[in-house]
C-alpha cells in the first residue's frame, strides 16, 4: 500500500489490492468450507461432488440446496466458524491495512460484521439493494468493508457494485422495503432518494479472484450483482471500525441488526419514512 493507493482510496471510496492475502490462508480455509458441505451431505444422504474444496463449493453445495434450500443456510451458519476464516478477519494484516487507510485510528474488528456470503443463481432474496454499510453495522461511522472471494469471480457472477466516490454523500437516511419478497433486516433498507443520487457517479464492478481484496468505506454506495452464471459466488466479508471515531465513542460502539440494535433508537436521522 502506497501513498497513491492512500489517496485513491480517500478520493474514490473503494480500492482492489491484487494478491492481499497468503495463498494458504486461501486454501485452509475452502479446506474448511469443503469439509463442512462433506460433513452435511453425509448427514443428509445427498450424493454430492466434494472431492476438491472448488468443488464442494459449488456441484456439491448446489446438490445440497437442491434437495433443501435450509441445508445451504446450514452451511452458511456453519463456516463463519472455521477457524482459519477467524483468523484471518482479525489478521494483523487487515488491521495494519485499516490503520494505513485510516491515519490515527484504533481498529475494532465490528462483532456479527463478519461472514462468508453464498450469492446464489438468480436467487433475489438475499441480494443487498444499494446501501451504504453504516446504518446495518453502526460502530463508528468511520468504517471499512473488506471483500474477498473465495472463488474466481466472473462478470455473470453478478459482482459487488460500486458507485465511485459516492462516499461524500455522508449517511444517507434509509427506509424499509421488503422488495415484495420479504427482504428482511439490513436486506430490507432502501437509500433516500435512490436513483437520483445514484445518478450522479461512474458504476464500477471489479472482478476478483481468491486473495485479492475490496476494501470499501462504510459510506460508499455499494449493491450485490445478480448472479446469473451457474455456481454459487463464495466471498468472504470482514467490517472493521475506528474506535476514536466521536460518533463511535458517542454510541459506544455498539453494532446494529446483528447486534439487536435498531439503529433509529440511536440515530433517529438515519430512518426516513418516505421512498
Ligand atoms: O457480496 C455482495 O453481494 C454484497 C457485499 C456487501 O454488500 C458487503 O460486503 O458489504
Ligand atoms: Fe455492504
Amino acid at each position: 500500500m502506497n501513498d497513491s493507493m492512500v489517496e485513491q482510496f480517500r478520493r474514490d471510496g473503494y480500492i482492489a489490492i491484487l494478491g492481499f492475502y497468503d495463498p494458504q490462508d486461501i486454501a485452509d480455509i475452502q479446506a474448511g468450507v469443503q469439509r463442512i458441505v462433506r460433513l452435511l451431505a453425509r448427514k443428509y444422504g445427498v450424493d454430492a461432488n466434494t472431492e476438491t474444496p472448488e468443488a464442494a463449493m459449488t456441484s456439491g453445495y448446489l446438490a445440497l440446496i437442491a434437495k433443501n434450500r435450509a441445508w445451504g443456510g446450514e452451511v452458511y451458519d456453519a463456516v463463519k466458524q472455521i477457524p482459519s476464516f477467524m483468523a484471518l478477519a482479525a489478521s494483523r494484516r487487515n488491521v495494519e491495512l485499516f490503520e494505513t487507510l485510516r491515519p490515527g485510528s484504533a481498529a475494532g474488528v465490528a462483532a456479527g460484521g463478519y461472514g462468508i456470503r453464498i450469492d446464489n443463481p438468480r436467487e433475489e432474496k438475499f441480494r443487498a439493494p444499494w446501501h451504504q454499510e453504516f446504518p446495518a453495522q453502526l460502530r463508528s461511522i468511520d468504517g471499512l468493508v473488506y471483500w474477498s472471494p473465495l472463488i474466481q469471480v466472473t462478470p455473470e457472477m453478478g459482482p459487488v457494485e460500486i458507485a465511485e466516490g459516492s462516499h461524500v454523500e455522508g449517511p444517507v437516511p434509509v427506509y424499509d422495503d421488503d422488495g415484495g419478497i420479504g427482504k428482511s433486516g439490513a436486506y430490507s433498507l432502501r437509500l433516500d432518494r435512490e436513483q437520483e443520487r445514484l445518478a450522479q457517479y461512474k458504476k464500477i464492478a471489479p472482478l476478483s479472484k481468491p486473495g485479492d481484496l475490496l476494501i470499501m468505506d462504510f459510506l460508499t454506495l455499494h449493491q450485490s450483482g445478480l448472479n446469473v452464471s451457474d455456481r454459487p459466488r463464495w466471498s468472504m466479508q470482514f467490517r472493521y471500525f475506528n474506535f476514536n471515531d466521536p460518533v463511535g465513542l458517542d454510541i459506544s460502539w455498539k453494532g446494529s441488526y446483528a447486534a439487536g440494535v435498531k439503529f433509529s433508537d440511536l440515530l433517529p436521522n438515519l430512518r426516513t419514512s418516505h421512498s
